[in-house]
């Protein structure tokens, strides 16, 4: 289940950013306004990049040679304008900042450039503002103080089939950003988050997040916070908190916002992590999480539906958050503690399956939720355990049982 609202988006992820913004006539009208762009040529015609941006006019492309270019650049108040490495020239930051700073632009490309070494507390790779339409591709952005890449207040962004290594912060964070799409990067390494996309307002961001890999993330591997956005089919491995995660413990103003198809390894926290409400986590793989493979937490009621998890400490936790979330047709097994921990109230749990847990399938201490049609085999402790009382059972297939849990 892919909201439609990406459409526009999504099928144009490899389309340059000109294309993606032809309603903006703006820019229509500018570049028809010249007889032609010019190509400005470093360092054949200028001998530094930033002479070349100084001296581009709207619509112009600005060719970068082969080499290291020892400069922090600005890019400023820029409509149109194209940055093109040819054979992968390296910006290396000059000066304490960003190495590469756009700001109050509209319809920029960067395009084949890496760009290195920002210092400093502002030390980001790119960092680009109040600009809207931005395309980075093919980029790579290693070894900078903060974000490879910080994306802030803009909008109808890509970024797209670039690597961001060894950031000090995080990898990519586009932040207080509306319609941006994160597609088939790499991103490994990031001393925060892989991917942070996000707001501390209630911004309704438009975001899909999908086929990026992710890597040893020293946070969360990807971040999604505020309204509307997706994550599909991302590979994530290596997190030392949650490998996805849909905001945190502190933020609870998070609505519909989806992760779906991702596979999601080896995390120090839970392998997804849901907060706010009405969320969705479906048909992800999760395995190897050393707390819960799905923490659902918030005020509910979050779906969800079709995810396989594998060794964890407990499959799915629904123990904190106020409850009233739908839980179906997952399956868990090899787990250490509890296949399904039931905690919160009002939940409904269908045709769920729990195989090979090391104490009980479904650990139930909530009251007013509803099992239907369940499974569990295979359990250390009991099938189902109920503690509380007051819940619904119909139709599960649980052989040991213990406390409320009817025979
Ligand atoms: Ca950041
Ligand atoms: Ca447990
Ligand atoms: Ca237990």
């Amino acid at each position: 289940m892919i909201p439609g609202f990406l459409s526009p988006l999504r099928s144009s992820g490899s389309v340059p950013m000109r294309q993606l913004v032809t309603g903006s006539s703006l820019v229509l009208v500018l570049l028809a306004g010249r007889a032609s762009a010019d190509t400005l040529r470093v360092p054949q015609d200028f001998p530094d990049i930033q002479s070349a941006v100084t001296a581009a006019q709207d619509g112009d492309e600005i060719l970068v040679s082969k080499g290291q270019y020892d400069e922090s650049v600005v890019v400023a108040g820029k409509s149109g304008l194209t940055l093109r490495g040819k054979g992968n020239p390296v910006l290396a930051a000059a000066a304490d900042g960003p190495t590469l700073f756009v700001s109050a632009c509209t319809d920029i490309s960067l395009v084949g450039l890496k760009v290195t070494g920002g210092q400093g507390r502002a030390g980001h790779g790119i960092h680009v503002e109040s600009t809207t339409g931005l395309l980075v591709s093919r980029c790579t952005c290693e070894f900078n103080a903060e974000d490879g890449l910080l994306v802030e207040s803009s909008d109808l962004v890509t970024i797209e089939k670039s690597r961001f290594l060894d950031n000090g912060d995080d990898g990519i964070d586009c932040f207080e950003s509306t319609h941006c799409l994160v597609a088939k990067n790499v991103v490994e390494r990031s001393d925060e988050r892989g991917i942070a996309v996000g707001s501390d307002s209630a911004l309704v961001l438009d975001a899909l997040v999908t086929r990026n890999r992710v890597t040893d993330s020293g946070l969360e591997g990807i971040r999604i916070s505020s309204h509307k956005g997706v994550a599909d089919r991302n590979r994530v491995d290596g997190s030392e908190r949650a490998g996805i995660a849909v905001g945190d413990d502190k933020v609870f103003d998070l609505t519909d916002i989806v992760l779906s198809h991702n596979t999601v390894k080896n995390t120090v926290g839970d392998g997804m992590a849901l907060y706010g409400t009405g969320n969705v986590a479906e048909d992800n793989k999760i395995q190897d999480s050393l707390v819960s493979g799905i923490n659902v937490d918030g005020d509910g009621p979050h779906t969800v539906t079709g995810n396989k998890i594998v060794r964890a400490e407990d499959g799915i936790a629904l123990r904190t958050g106020t409850g009233g979330n739908t839980v179906t047709g997952n399956r868990v097994s090899s787990i250490d503690d509890d296949g399904y921990e039931v905690g919160s109230d009002g939940n409904v749990l269908e045709s769920n399956r729990s195989r090979s847990v090391g104490d009980n399938g479904f650990e139930i201490s909530g009251t007013g939720n509803t099992f239907l049609s369940n499974s569990a085999s295979k359990s250390g402790g009991f099938d189902a355990q109920d503690s509380a009382g007051g819940n619904t059972y119909e139709s599960n297939k649980f052989k040991t049982v213990d406390g409320q849990v009817p025979n």
